[in-house]
């Protein structure tokens, strides 16, 4: 019995696998080392780029409400999410909540309340915007004509941010408060925007004439050579009218069913 082993091992150590593996690649082929390193360097590749596309794909599920203070963001909020009034304070910090939208499928998004005041929103809008599905820009249409000028400014910065640009959010431009009798229509808020996101193009751009296209992760608004209309946009844009307080009751005859028909196609 102890004779066989011995033997087998002597068998064993008169074969030099290894010398012979690395005779066989070194005088064979190096077409046998090159296979080697082409599948190495294919393997690698595969790993880098699904890790990129892994890493750079985020599920875009958030619905950002923004807008100016007081337009009613966080009333809508609510009543998205619970369906009646609530009384509200200047909002300091975001608040979010899932909501299912009242389509067949019941899709669920992250509804975001962005407060309106310049200092915070800045730092919220940056934190979601590469995850925002849509975007409800919302506007106190009682007194639009007094705001025109800073909605516009506001929906400037969100329409040229690159990454915005980029993703497209479905954007619904809520036209609130059409419960107070001065309110202006939809139709008169989508002009008279236009015309002013035209006028600030002119003004941006002259300011930064010296460069072209993007410019500092910032992008041309519209089209080139072409007064600016919401049309010339890649997102779906739409323009609805909503009252988030009834003006009765503050219940009563408030109307957000045109939002919910936007959030339900999304
Ligand atoms: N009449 C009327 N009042 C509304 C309507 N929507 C909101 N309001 C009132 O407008 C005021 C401001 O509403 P908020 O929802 O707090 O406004 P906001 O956009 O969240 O404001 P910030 O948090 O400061 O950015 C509150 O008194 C609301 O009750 C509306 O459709 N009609
Ligand atoms: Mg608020």
């Amino acid at each position: 019995m102890e004779e066989r082993v011995d033997l087998d091992l002597e068998d064993f150590s008169s074969e030099p696998f290894l010398e012979t593996f690395l005779k066989e690649i070194q005088n064979e082929d190096a077409v046998f080392l090159v296979g080697i390193f082409v599948a190495l360097a294919l393997v690698i590749l595969t790993i880098v780029f699904f890790g990129n596309f892994w890493g750079s794909s985020k599920v875009r599920n958030a619905v950002l409400l923004l807008g100016l203070c007081d337009s009613g963001k966080t009333l809508l909020f609510t009543r998205l999410l619970l369906g009646k009034f609530v009384r509200t304070q200047t909002s300091i910090t975001e608040s979010s909540a899932t909501y299912k939208s009242k389509s067949e499928r019941g899709n669920s998004w992250t509804l975001i309340d962005v407060p309106g005041h310049e200092s915070l929103r800045t730092q919220i809008v940056e934190k979601y915007k590469d995850v925002a599905r849509a975007i409800v820009f919302v506007v106190d249409s009682s007194i639009f004509q007094k705001d025109v000028r800073d909605v516009a400014e506001f929906l400037y910065s969100i329409l040229t941010d690159s990454i915005l640009a980029k993703n497209a959010p479905t954007l619904v431009v809520a036209c609130n408060k059409q419960d107070i009798t001065m309110a202006k229509s939809a139709k008169l808020i989508q002009q008279q925007l236009e015309k002013e996101l035209n006028t600030l193009r002119l003004t941006r751009s002259a300011a930064l004439s010296s460069q072209d296209g993007a410019v500092g992760g910032s992008v041309y608004l519209g089209k080139k050579g072409k007064d600016f209309e919401f049309s010339q946009l890649a997102n779906r844009v739409e323009f609805i009218e909503c009252k988030a307080r009834g003006s009765k009751t503050e219940d009563g005859d408030a109307d957000i069913d045109a939002l919910e028909k936007c959030l339900a196609k999304l």
